[in-house]
């Protein structure tokens, strides 16, 4: 069975783009293999964050997973930072990966584009490096993600070509893979913008209220040709919530956009507020259970357990490998 990996950084509030992109497909591709889906808190660390902020958020990550579904029975779910051997293989790994290659990272241009060369950290450039890490640590196969981070897996994968060039077959070519519908859900205020957790504008947060959700959608940006059709270029913003539509029901946009020929944004709108709540409603329902049951603690120790098994045999592999190790 092959192995699945991906995770989340808790860097702030969980999106609708988080949930459709990454979270609702862990809970099913979890079934498909041996999945390992973790909190990726040192990567948290890249932006300045608060410690008590990234400490309670990385728990409430892990229970909003848990509430998507994500059975800890079945999937190894666990904090990045209690496994210190993907901090010890980046070590060994950043020396495979270069200057240039990181710098065309579209994340780090992004992330740091506002910032002065002696206010951006080490570690942001570095990102993709522990990234890599992450995943060739568990030998995983399958990357299930949202487009953006697609730059980051590719780059793992040149890593892997050129590590194994190298040393021989050590590490397992990794591969990443997006949702069918949803894989870059798009701000609500500003359709031309991803939907992300680190900016405040107009994004539907998974701990918004049903009315506030409901709210926001009712207000998303559109355009003037009053019609529920699908065109990223010409109707960006119709485009976005017949997506956010189409994930949370199952419906193709040809279906969508027959269901309200001749109807009104208004109508629209209603129908997709109406979709997101009733995807959203049991789930906050299931995150609140969780949050009161107190079980987050005991599965991420018990995750850090048997992600550690495996994680340390990988990198006794790669130490030996490029020879550091040879007991
Ligand atoms: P930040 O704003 O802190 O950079 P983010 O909201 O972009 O965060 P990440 O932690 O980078 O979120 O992403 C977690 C997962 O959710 C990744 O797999 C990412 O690709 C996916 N994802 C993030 N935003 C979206 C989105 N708007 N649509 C679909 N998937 C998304
Ligand atoms: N960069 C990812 C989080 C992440 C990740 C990974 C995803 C860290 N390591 C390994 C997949 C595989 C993000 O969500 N921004």
């Amino acid at each position: 069975m092959d192995r699945i990996l991906s995770g989340i950084k808790p860097t702030g509030q969980l999106t609708l783009g988080n949930y459709i992109g990454a979270i609702k497909n862990f809970a099913k591709v979890q079934q498909e293999g041996e999945a390992y889906l973790f909190i990726a808190d040192l990567h948290a660390l890249t932006l300045p964050i608060d410690p008590e902020f990234l400490r309670n958020n990385s728990r409430d990550l892990a229970a909003y997973y848990l509430a998507a579904g994500l059975d800890p029975k079945k999937t190894t779910i666990f904090l990045q930072s209690d496994v210190p051997a993907h901090s010890e293989l980046a070590i060994i790994l950043q020396n495979y990966l270069y200057m240039g290659e990181l710098s065309r990272m579209t994340q780090f241009k992004d992330k740091s584009a506002k910032m002065k060369d002696e206010a951006i950290g080490l570690g942001l450039f570095a990102y993709p490096v522990l990234m890599a890490a992450d995943i060739v640590i568990y030998d995983a196969k399958r990357i299930p993600v949202g487009e953006d981070q697609l730059q980051h897996i590719e780059l793992a994968r040149d890593l892997v070509h050129r590590f194994n060039n190298r040393y021989g077959e050590t590490l397992v070519m990794p591969k990443g893979e997006l949702v069918k519908v949803g894989s870059r859900i798009m701000s609500l205020s500003d359709p031309t913008k991803k939907m992300s957790k680190s900016d405040p504008k107009g994004d539907i947060y998974l701990n918004d209220s049903l009315e506030v959700m409901r709210k926001k959608i009712m207000s998303a940006v559109t355009d003037m040709e009053a019609r529920v059709h699908y065109d990223v270029e010409k109707q960006p913003g119709i485009s976005n919530l017949m997506t956010i539509m189409s994930a949370l029901t199952g419906k193709s946009f040809e279906q969508i956009e027959k269901e309200f020929e001749g109807k009104g944004y208004g109508e629209f709108k209603r129908a997709v507020a109406d979709a997101v709540c009733a995807e959203m409603e049991p789930y906050k329902a299931r995150y609140e259970e969780i949050v009161k049951s107190g079980l987050v603690d005991d599965v991420l120790k018990d995750g850090a357990k048997r992600a550690s098994v495996v994680a340390e045999a990988t990198l006794k592999r790669v130490q030996k490998a490029v020879g550091l190790y040879n007991k």
